[in-house]
């Protein structure tokens, strides 16, 4: 037999992110611990389905008249409007004016790559600036749309907060016309938001600079508890006018991690642009991957469009806030107790699935070797797969961490 004609491909790495997964997957050891992933846990660790999902989906199979036809290439129309409903506001007046083109994506990692592509193909500035540091995925995504991608300081490793005046300097500095990506709640990987001030400020510059905004909403409902809270920052830029990108991403609000749906919403300035963006979007989406999937849709749309689920979800949501908000008073007294050294405070300020501890990349390699503590090596932690059982098992890791290689 002759050599492969891929003999010569090189190994590539793991994902920063997902590869934790896959080492952990590989451990042995009982005690192991895997916080790499934003992904929701119970109490006893396990991946939760939401009671109103599991409802959903009785409905669906109960009802003899679905079928699974090819969705059109934009997706399911009434999990559209009640998606941009959802971001916007039910009484928008971008919606009521039909502003808004809604396309249904594969979750909030293919509305960012639709709306990329759409703004390499279309729009006259191609280059996106992007928070440092912001989620891994976010650099490779703009540039494998089209767009070249340039960084604004985010956060300031001083004070584990918001590097307020660095990010007004280096947009205040973007070319005219550039794209600015935004996360819209929950910044991750640092759990720093800006204030409603702060947006506010932030609004200003963008719409005097003339600049794009275009907002990730991985998160809504997670941040604070409160779906309409988290969607503040969006819908002060919705209202002003001018135009808006959001990606929605419904993997972590309703649980839906792998069924990928989610919904790319451009906010124009006239009902004539938005069915004109909509018609050029379907030509960036049918040779990607034709039409979105069924089911994921069905399911978020059946929730939204009745009001007694969807009222059932918001409770379950704020469940699922409110464990990671208790994650973090618990894991900050236990650091209290243990007597670790340092300000751990922030682990109660920050917001959203993740702590962005502080620890290094050693002393994250040191917590895998020694306590089978799994994370992200910039020191991220998702709260979200933390319990009361595992806690003390973290803050041992971290306090041996920190006292054996400061
Ligand atoms: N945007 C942000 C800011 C995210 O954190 C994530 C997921 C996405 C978009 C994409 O999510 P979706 O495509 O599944 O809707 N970030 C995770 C998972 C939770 C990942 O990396 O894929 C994370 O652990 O950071």
């Amino acid at each position: 037999m002759s050599d492969s004609v891929f003999c010569q491909i090189a190994q590539a790495p793991e994902d920063p992110i997902l590869g934790v997964t896959v080492a952990y997957n590989k451990d042995p050891d009982s005690s192991k611990l895997n916080l790499g992933v934003g992904a929701y846990r119970t109490e006893e660790g396990k991946p939760l389905v939401l009671n109103v999902v599991r409802q959903a989906e009785q409905k669906l199979v109960n009802d003899p008249t679905r079928i699974k036809e090819y969705l059109p290439i934009v997706g399911l129309a009434d999990f559209n409007k009640a998606s941009a409903k959802l971001i916007f506001g039910a009484d928008s007046p971008a919606i009521q004016e039909k502003r808004v083109a809604t396309v249904q994506c594969l979750s909030g990692s293919g509305s960012l790559r639709v709306g990329g592509e759409f703004l390499a193909r279309h729009y006259h500035q191609k280059t996106i600036y992007i928070p440092d540091p912001t989620w891994g995925n976010h650099p490779k995504i703009f540039t494998f749309a089209g767009l070249s991608v340039k960084t604004y300081r985010y956060y300031d490793p001083s004070t584990r907060g918001l590097h307020f005046k660095g990010l007004l300097e280096d947009l205040g500095n973007a070319a005219s016309g550039s794209i600015v990506l935004l996360h819209a709640c929950a910044h991750n990987p640092t759990g720093v938001d800006p204030t409603i001030d702060q947006w506010e400020e932030i609004r200003q510059l963008v719409r005097s600079k003339q600049l794009l905004p275009f907002f990730d909403s991985a998160y809504q409902g997670f941040a604070s508890g409160s779906l309409e809270a988290d969607a503040k920052p969006v819908r002060m830029f919705a209202a002003d006018g001018g135009e808006c990108f959001t990606a929605q991403s419904f993997a972590k609000n309703m649980g839906l991690y792998g069924e990928r749906v989610g919904a790319l919403s451009i906010v124009c300035k006239t009902s004539d642009v938005a069915s004109r963006v909509e018609s050029q979007l379907k030509l960036v989406i049918r040779p990607m991957y034709s039409s979105p999937p069924l089911h994921g849709a069905c399911i978020v749309s059946t929730i939204l469009n009745d009001s007694n689920l969807y009222n059932e979800w918001t409770i379950e949501l704020k469940g699922m806030a409110d464990r990671i908000i208790s994650m973090r008073t618990q894991l900050l007294e236990a650091l209290q107790a243990k007597g670790t050294p340092g300000d751990w405070s922030h682990i109660i300020k920050q917001i959203g699935m993740f702590t962005f501890t502080g620890l290094n990349a050693e002393q994250v390699g040191f917590m895998r070797k020694e306590y089978h503590v799994y994370m992200t090596s910039d020191g991220r932690i998702s709260m979200a797969g933390l319990s009361t059982k595992t806690i003390p098992h973290l803050a041992n890791a971290m306090h041996a961490a920190v006292t054996s290689m400061a």
